[in-house]
Formats: structure tokens, sequence, C-alpha cells
């Protein structure tokens, strides 16, 4: 029986993956490395020196240049959330999170991201949240099931009542490890190992959500 969802947030409530990819992609064109939308691909979901490392593809590169590159990307990706606002929120995210509350149901968000409290404050979501983990948390990101498990620890629920919300394979497989249900939001190809797919929270109901949610 779930008792609890854990929203992942780029990609899931909010369309920042669109971000993540601008700012990595002019981090990509000013050091002359190809790196297109089929590349951005492997970098869902992941933390920052991950992606970094995926985007220099074997490049050699010096601790100081790594930290130098993951700033100035991360400058890049501030300007553009701090752009933000409530219209940000993808179709379908605002109204599930309100149905599962008015349903008794806790929430979270579980995030990889470091820039996860501005992101939350632009989108102005904390009355619907019980919980908020982060990448500034110190546990290991995804695919690790770290974040998720403290997320279920702060809402004070077991894993298996933990029904996690993910459009990233690495998320997925963190909530698998964690021993918690999944939905995955996407291509088949990227999430068709979750316990159910949908192509995103557009319209989806909480009676939509029945074979995951028993
Ligand atoms: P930051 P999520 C992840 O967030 C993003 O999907 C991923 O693209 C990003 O690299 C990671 O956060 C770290 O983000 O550089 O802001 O700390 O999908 O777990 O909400
Ligand atoms: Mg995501």
């Amino acid at each position: 029986m779930i008792r609890a969802v854990l929203f992942d947030l780029d990609g899931v409530l909010t369309d920042t993956s669109e971000y993540h990819f601008l700012a990595w992609k002019r981090l990509a064109d000013e050091l002359g490395i190809p790196f297109d939308r089929q590349d951005n691909e492997a970098l869902r979901g992941v933390s920052r020196r991950e992606s970094l490392l995926l985007l220099l593809k074997g490049r050699p590169a010096t601790e100081e240049d790594m930290q130098a590159w993951m700033e100035r990307k991360n400058r890049y990706y501030v300007e553009y959330i701090s752009q933000m606002t409530p219209e940000n929120l993808l179709p379908g995210a605002l109204n599930l999170l309100q149905e599962l509350r008015a349903n008794g149901y806790k929430t979270a968000i579980v995030s990889s991201s470091k820039n996860t409290p501005l992101v939350l404050e632009r989108l102005n979501l904390a009355h619907w949240i019980d919980a908020v983990v982060d990448g500034n948390a110190p546990a290991r990101s995804k695919p690790a099931p770290d974040l998720f498990l403290l997320a279920a620890e702060r809402l004070g629920v077991v894993p298996q009542e933990c029904l996690v919300v993910e459009d990233a394979a690495a998320g997925i497989d963190a909530g698998h490890a964690a021993g918690m249900r999944t939905l995955g939001l996407g291509p088949r190809e990227r999430v068709g190992h979750a316990d159910m797919v949908l192509p995103d929270l557009n319209g989806v109901h909480l009676a939509d959500l029945k074979p995951v949610l028993e």
C-alpha cells in the first residue's frame, strides 16, 4: 500500500532539463566539444560532476579545469532558472500534487540538483510538499538509492510504501535500488524498466495511478 509519492524535479514537475541542456551546450560550444540533444539524454538525472565527465568523453582535464567548468555551467543554468515563474510547472503537475495531498498521501521532492531550493522557490511549490531531499544532502546521488531512502525516513514511511516518479533512467534505477515502486515519464527506451510508464503528467489523476498505488 503506497502512502507517499516521491517526485523527481527536473523533467517531472518542471522542464528545467531544457535549461540544463542549454547551459551544458553553451559550455561545450565554448570548449569546442561536440554536444547535442542526443548526447544530453545520458545526463538526465545524474550529478553535475558525472554530467561533465560524460560531456568530456574521456578528454583530459585537471581537477582545477573541472571545478571551473562546473561553476561556469552552473552560472549559465542559474541565469536561466532565475527567470522561472509558477507558469514553468509542467501541465498536470500541480493538480496531481493537490489531489495526492487531498487524499492523504505524503509528497516529497527528491532531486539530484543542488539548485533545488531556488527552483522550488521560483515555482512556489512549498505548500504542497512534505519533504525536500536534494543534491546538497551528504549522500550519493542517483542511481544510488540514498536520496530516496532519506526522503522516506523524513516522511516516516518505509520504502515499500513509496512511489517514485522519475523521467531519468538513473532515477528509476535509484527507486528500484531503494525498494520502491516506480512511475517512469517519457519514452520506453528511457524509462521502460519502470513499473508503470506514462508520457508525462498531463491530465493524469489519482485514479490513473491505481496500478502502482495499490
Ligand atoms: P545541479 P533531478 C538532476 O535533477 C538533473 O536531471 C541533472 O540533469 C543535473 O545534472 C542534476 O540534477 C544536478 O543538477 O547541477 O543543478 O546540481 O532530475 O534529479 O531533479
Ligand atoms: Mg529528472
